[in-house]
């Protein structure tokens, strides 16, 4: 019988199988135009034409920012707008195959945040949780439920998810870092709620070092239950991650395509420090030539110190201090270290293995 599939049907039947048109196809006559038609209208699809099956990864392409582009950027946001005005004084990091939507990735948000001397971001809290990894400038906090945390550089700052926090530089220098979110699961689930506090600031009700010194050293208030959910520890100093690797180091662990690597851990579950999302530092020592690597998960990535190169995709990148990238997931990424790097990243990864889903592979 002569085929009467709309070209459309058939085009796609010849991708998903190429060389061959399927059965449905070849039965494919004006009745059968009709019928899909009929169903079409009635918001029925028919699940057998349906084409692009299940496959690993997603359109979202890799992307690449070098802090050196970006900085003079942030410096210009100063002079454009007011804390006041812009309330958080971020520059997102929009994947160009994602515009208009904000987001880095199909699961995670990417920001460059600055504070001038002086400045409060006003406290507010949202259900996306958010982290703060510290790339320039001293002086700033963050306060966060109650407890006001100094930040330094290379510090990861935990903000669960409906805490209320606030911002500010009593320093004498800019101070930028990258922000962190999950927002696009929120919004995946229609469950983004947003509320800003009444006044600029927080009261701060819990001593300072409260967070850390009591739940971030294998210890943890006899009465303790965790729901199970974001970190007690709302900040992880730098100087202890950096300890943690050398130490690592002296052990000689190298993974083939990671290097030395560690992960931020909730103490309370020994997961991840939120629902959502993993965090990561690694070290690559001088000359490492890692092994190709890809997992399901979408990660972004800055540089905390040192330079190499990263394959990403279809293409290669030099890496400064405070670059920003990000690997979509199951695209093949692989690093090369000309001095010691050191790399911070976020991945989606800890929501992925509360569902099931993530995979990886390595080589
Ligand atoms: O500092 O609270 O980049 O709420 C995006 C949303 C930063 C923040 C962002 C936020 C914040």
């Amino acid at each position: 019988m002569e085929l009467t599939a709309a070209p459309m049907l058939r085009d796609s039947l010849e991708k998903q199988n190429p060389g061959e048109i399927m059965a449905v196809a070849s039965r494919a006559n004006s009745d059968y135009g009709r019928f899909v038609d009929e169903v079409k209208d009635m918001s029925l699809f028919p699940l057998w034409e349906r084409v692009g099956g299940l496959k690993p990864g997603t359109k979202c392409l890799p992307a690449h920012w070098s802090y050196e582009s970006v900085r003079p950027q942030l410096l210009l946001a100063c002079e454009m707008v007011t804390k006041k005005e812009a309330s958080r004084r971020v520059l997102c990091l929009e994947n160009p195959t994602l515009r208009g939507t904000t987001f880095i990735c199909d699961s995670l948000f990417a920001g460059l945040q600055i504070i001038m001397p002086g400045e409060v971001a006003p406290s507010h809290r949202h259900t996306p949780s958010a982290l703060r990894f510290i790339v320039e400038g001293e002086g700033a906090y963050t306060a966060v439920a109650g407890e006001k945390l100094p930040m330094k550089l290379g510090d990861f700052v935990v903000t669960p998810a409906w805490a209320w926090h606030d911002h500010g530089n009593l320093g004498t220098t800019p101070v930028v870092w990258l922000d962190g979110l999950d927002t696009p699961f929120a919004r995946f689930f229609g469950a983004a709620f947003y509320e800003p506090y009444p006044e600029d600031t927080q009261p701060i009700n819990r001593p300072q070092g409260e967070s850390i010194d009591v739940y971030g050293t294998n210890m943890l208030p006899a009465d303790y239950q965790s729901d199970g959910q974001s970190s007690p520890v709302l900040i992880y100093p730098y100087e202890r991650t950096r300890a943690a690797l050398d130490s690592m180091a002296k052990a000689g662990k190298l993974h083939p395509a990671h290097g030395y690597r560690l992960r931020y851990a909730n103490p309370a579950t020994g997961k991840h420090p939120f629902p959502t999302m993993a965090v990561s530092m690694q070290r690559m020592p001088a000359g490492f030539a890692g092994a190709t690597y890809r997992s399901t998960g979408a990660s972004v990535f800055a540089v905390h110190k040192g330079t190499g190169r990263v394959k990403l995709g279809d293409a290669e990148h030099a890496l400064a201090p405070h670059d920003v990238f990000v690997a979509p997931p199951w695209v093949p990424y692989s690093f090369s270290a000309e001095s010691d790097v050191e790399l911070f990243s976020y991945s989606d990864r800890a929501g992925q293995e509360a569902l099931g889903y993530w995979r990886e592979q390595v080589g």
